[in-house]
């Protein structure tokens, strides 16, 4: 009952004209209909991108934001000026935001709330550091995470969220966590969903896994009941392995 959502993230990758080369030739590909289709790119393609996806079922979303909508905040970009621009997504709390950029479950919250008044909808990203892994303290960390950046929404407004599971020693290594393992701490975070914002919310908000997807491994994860999706960075650059990314999750 809950539509899968395959999101890519460009992260630092591809100019304007790469960009529209990947739409181009992704349009060429067979998306299925039962598959909400998200690429997240870097702002500067976001008002290409999403002329080029006219008339398909791909959505666009940025990889961060602003909590405010306007003001003397050099070098950022706000919720009303994505949505000027007809961006639909925004990724928020990125593990490399928040190692490299500073960012807090506090400025994730705000961040999401944000979002959430703007019409955009949230991709909030949570996941544990190798160490908090290896020390028995996944659970604790993604619970935090997850209070913390939804603290204050409704009920209504949680089951409009997506969230993305990344443990952060899976990014861009290659390490795969395996689907069981995904699995089981996604379906923690939808208890922790429950527990704070009750049943319906829990049963509706998608949880995606994010962390060295790819074409060859994305059916273990489809496979899982708690798994929604994925959110997807190396493997969703190339127009080819991102349309199988998108087949597989129908
Ligand atoms: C995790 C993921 C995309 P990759 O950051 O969000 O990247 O798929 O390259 O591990």
């Amino acid at each position: 009952m809950r539509t899968p959502v395959i999101a890519g993230n460009w992260k630092m990758h591809k100019t304007v004209d790469e960009a529209i080369r990947f739409v181009a030739a992704l349009r060429e590909t067979e998306l299925p209909g039962n598959v909400e289709t998200v690429i997240c790119a870097p702002f500067l393609a976001l008002p290409a991108l999403v002329g080029e996806v006219q008339g398909t079922r791909i959505g666009v979303g940025a990889q961060n934001v602003h909590e405010k909508n306007e003001g003397a905040y050099t070098g950022e970009i706000s919720v009303p000026m994505l949505r000027a621009a007809g961006v639909k997504y925004v990724i928020i709390g990125h593990s490399e935001r928040r190692t490299y950029f500073a960012e807090t479950d506090e400025t994730v919250n705000q961040k999401v709330k944000a979002a959430l008044g703007g019409g955009l909808v949230p991709i909030v990203c949570v996941g544990e550091v190798l160490e908090e892994r290896e020390s028995g303290k996944t659970k604790e960390v993604v619970q935090h995470q997850v209070k913390q950046g939804l603290n204050g929404l409704s009920p209504e407004a949680v089951a409009g969220v997506i969230i993305a599971y990344e443990p952060v020693w899976a990014i861009g290594t290659g390490k795969a966590s395996t689907a069981e393992d995904a699995e089981e701490v996604i379906s923690f975070i939808r208890k922790t969903v429950a527990d704070l914002f009750g049943q319906q919310a829990a049963g509706q908000v998608r949880i995606q896994y994010g962390g060295s997807v790819k074409p060859e491994n994305i059916s273990t994860y489809i496979a899982q009941p708690n798994i929604d999706g994925a959110l997807v960075g190396g493997a969703s650059l190339q127009p080819e392995s991102f349309s199988k990314l998108v087949q597989a999750a129908a």
